[in-house]
């Protein structure tokens, strides 16, 4: 089975650090990864280079100076110019299809809210490539700060899950920069609905009472109350955040069970629910 993980949320939020840090996690396990980059803007990789990049077929400063286009329009468009050149792709991927290929996407939202361009990349990759895929959405630790902020970020990740349909984790990243043992971010790692509620009101105007209920609501019935917290400096949240992608990926039904392997399967993170 080939599996890929689909790296994905708002801009800045710590996408490319996931990537580089669970590919040396998974090197330092001795696991077969490679890094796929599908951001025709990215500059930089901090330690890792991609094994696949879409830069070598397209960037967005080409595009933006040839075609006079503004970034977003230069993303789409390079997107345009990939589907143009699948067999590209294909040909670059069959390189590594005994590997895990961890993908690290663009950070304008909109490619996985209402554009459909990255949706149609993952169907290639289910459909066209055989892959098994799921997506890890960075969600970074400061949206805890207030219930808006935290709304915010919350109705983007849905909004992802509805669009790409596909099984995924949401993870809170930056896990480094919050206080440790922090009750205000536990409580929005693995939410008690009835206290964001009253969190929400307190911190809005009474108008907005009905609004914060539904809401609340919104996020409890689509099972999105659980993050999956992410310190890099910290190997167990690493290790951590690996089991959850394994278990959305179903890995363990391929393979032997492994001891010591095991953990709480309680909460399901696809969108089935
Ligand atoms: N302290 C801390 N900083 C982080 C962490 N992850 C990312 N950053 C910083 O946040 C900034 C953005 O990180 P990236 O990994 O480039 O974020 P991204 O989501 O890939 O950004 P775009 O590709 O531009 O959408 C950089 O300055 C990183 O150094 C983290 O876990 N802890
Ligand atoms: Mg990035």
């Amino acid at each position: 089975m080939l599996y890929a993980l689909f790296v994905i949320g708002p801009a800045g939020n710590g996408k490319t650090t996931l990537c580089s840090t669970l590919i040396e996690y998974l090197q330092n396990s001795k696991r077969s990864v490679h890094l796929v980059n599908l951001d025709p803007a990215a500059d930089y990789f901090e330690h890792i280079e991609p094994s696949i990049d879409i830069k070598d077929l397209v960037t967005v400063d080409e595009v933006m100076q040839e075609c006079n286009y503004g970034p977003n329009g230069g993303l789409l468009y390079c997107y345009e110019l990939l589907f143009d050149n699948v067999d590209w792709l294909q040909e670059q991927i069959g390189g590594y299809s005994e590997d895990f290929l961890i993908v690290d996407c663009p950070g304008q939202i909109e490619l996985y809210t209402h554009v459909p361009y990255m949706k149609q990349v993952i169907d290639l990759f289910q459909n066209k490539f055989n892959y098994r895929v799921c997506g890890a959405y960075c969600m970074e630790s400061s949206f805890v700060v207030d219930p808006s902020k935290y709304f915010s970020g919350v109705l983007c990740a849905m909004s992802a899950m509805i669009q790409l349909e596909i099984p995924y984790i949401n993870v809170m990243t930056k896990m480094d920069l919050m206080p440790k043992d922090s009750p205000m971010v536990d409580r929005f790692l693995d939410v008690d609905t009835s206290l964001l509620l009253e969190t929400a009101n307190r911190a809005s105007h009474d108008k907005y009472r009905s609004l914060n209920e539904t809401i609340v609501r919104l996020i409890d019935d689509y099972s999105m109350v659980k993050f999956v917290p992410l310190d890099r400096t910290d190997e167990e949240s690493i290790e951590r955040l690996m089991l959850e992608i394994d278990n959305a990926l179903q890995v363990w039904d391929d393979e032997e069970p492994k001891e010591g392997k095991e953990f709480d399967q309680g909460e399901d993170y696809d969108n089935d629910d």
